[in-house]
């Protein structure tokens, strides 16, 4: 079964595709140069609407299918990986809310998410849990009418510049993974703290931080859900949001290939242009070939989680991890495409596989992935 999109999904992904390659992809270069969070993109991002699109109608967003959020996430990815991820990650950040928060959580929280006016971020790793994402270290002690929060979180990408945070914290100690509850904290709330600003290797233009909490005080009516229940909450988070990284890399591919065409058509050897060399030929062929894989099982894992199948963690995983393994070998070959010029930085393709590195690892290692589409096989 082909996974074809609406007259609306094309619509959509003709619009933001203007938005991408107008206002997006002239900025890429130098966002990803100085590493600097691109306010201005956020910016066309709501005002546009387009960060809507994961909060739910009823709470003054779109509530698109998760599939409209992967294609739109695709778009942005061909130019920009970093601008990619501010939607990608307040759907991660987002999803938390809308799996289990109260009608007055989300009557409180999801309007001004919805105007893109604040973002959100997801806060599950730790310096000593991160595949192993159930020894955490952070606790929440309930205090009066207060949580009290103590503990480092590291990797959130949008760290500091989202306004909300779904947090995991253990609320009672040796039930294994029952100990975990969700919160939705506030930037602003006492004890919350930005620590070190990591420096990366790609999607630079995305503040990756630790979060601090330093007896950060938390409302009781900001758990999500019942406690102990925080752990099933992340990894039904994860299983909506995987494809939307799926999403991404599979942007990252296709920008990698379009470029690697185009250069191939104009370079002049041996007298002749390379595309016309069947050495060429074959690497893009391969590349498009894996490219669209990529696209039919992540557009299939999105359509799967929207339907609310039983298979979700499994094919939520499988397309992240194959279209992240894709980016990584199609944005490689395309620097080789290019040879000596795909190294330098002043073409797009070193840029883009760098991008492509974080996909194989972010929201689950391929590793995990691995091991999760393991499991839905062997049952
Ligand atoms: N949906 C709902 N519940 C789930 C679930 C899912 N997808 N996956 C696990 N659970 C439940 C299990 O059913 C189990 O509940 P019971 O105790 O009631 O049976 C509980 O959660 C524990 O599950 P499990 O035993 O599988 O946990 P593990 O510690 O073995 O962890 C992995 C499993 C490795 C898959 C998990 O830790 C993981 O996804 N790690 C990667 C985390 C990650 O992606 N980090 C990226 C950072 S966030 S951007």
């Amino acid at each position: 079964m082909q996974y074809e999109l609406t007259e609306e999904q094309e619509t959509l992904r003709r619009s933001i595709r203007d938005l991408a390659q107008g206002i997006i992809a002239p900025r890429a270069a130098e966002i990803d140069e100085k590493a600097e969070f691109p306010e201005d993109i956020w910016e066309q991002l709501a005002k546009y609407g387009w960060l809507s699109l994961v909060i739910p109608e009823e709470y003054g967003g779109t509530g698109a299918p998760v599939l409209t959020t992967c294609v739109v996430i695709e778009e942005i990815a061909k130019v920009c990986a970093s601008s990619a991820l501010i939607l990608a990650v307040h759907s991660l950040g987002s999803t938390p809310i809308t799996i289990a928060g109260s009608h007055e959580q989300k009557t409180r929280y999801f309007p001004r998410m919805a105007a893109g006016e604040h973002l959100a971020a997801f806060a599950l790793t730790e310096p000593g849990a991160g595949s192993d994402a159930s020894a955490l270290g952070t606790t929440a002690v309930l205090d009066g009418d207060h949580y009290r929060l103590n503990g480092t979180k590291c990797f959130i990408s949008n760290g500091g510049v989202a306004e909300i945070y779904s947090v995991f914290a253990m609320t009672s100690h040796g039930v294994g993974t029952k100990g975990i509850s969700a919160f939705i904290v506030e930037k602003s709330f006492p004890g919350f703290r930005i620590g070190k600003m990591e420096h990366k290797m790609g999607i630079r233009g995305n503040p990756t931080t630790e979060i601090l909490f330093e007896d950060c005080l938390v409302p009781r009516e900001n758990l999500l859900g019942k406690e102990g229940e925080g752990f099933r909450i992340a990894m039904q988070t994860l299983d909506k949001a995987r494809p939307g990284i799926g999403a991404q890399a599979v942007g990252i591919a296709q920008g990698a290939l379009d470029f690697a065409a185009s250069y191939a058509k104009q370079r002049i050897q041996f007298k002749q242009p390379l595309a016309a060399l069947p050495a060429i030929q074959f690497k893009l062929a391969d590349m498009a070939m894996h490219t669209e894989a990529a696209r039919q099982l992540v557009y299939k894992a999105a359509a799967m989680v929207d339907k609310g199948s039983k298979e979700v963690s499994k094919l939520s995983a499988m397309a992240k991890c194959f279209a992240s393994d894709t980016a990584m070998w199609v944005t490689t070959e395309a620097v080789q495409v290019l040879g000596g010029y795909g190294y330098m930085k002043e073409y797009p393709l070193e840029r883009m596989m760098r991008d492509a590195k974080i996909t194989q690892i972010y929201e689950g290692t391929n590793e995990v992935q691995r091991l999760v589409i393991a499991r839905g096989v062997l049952g």
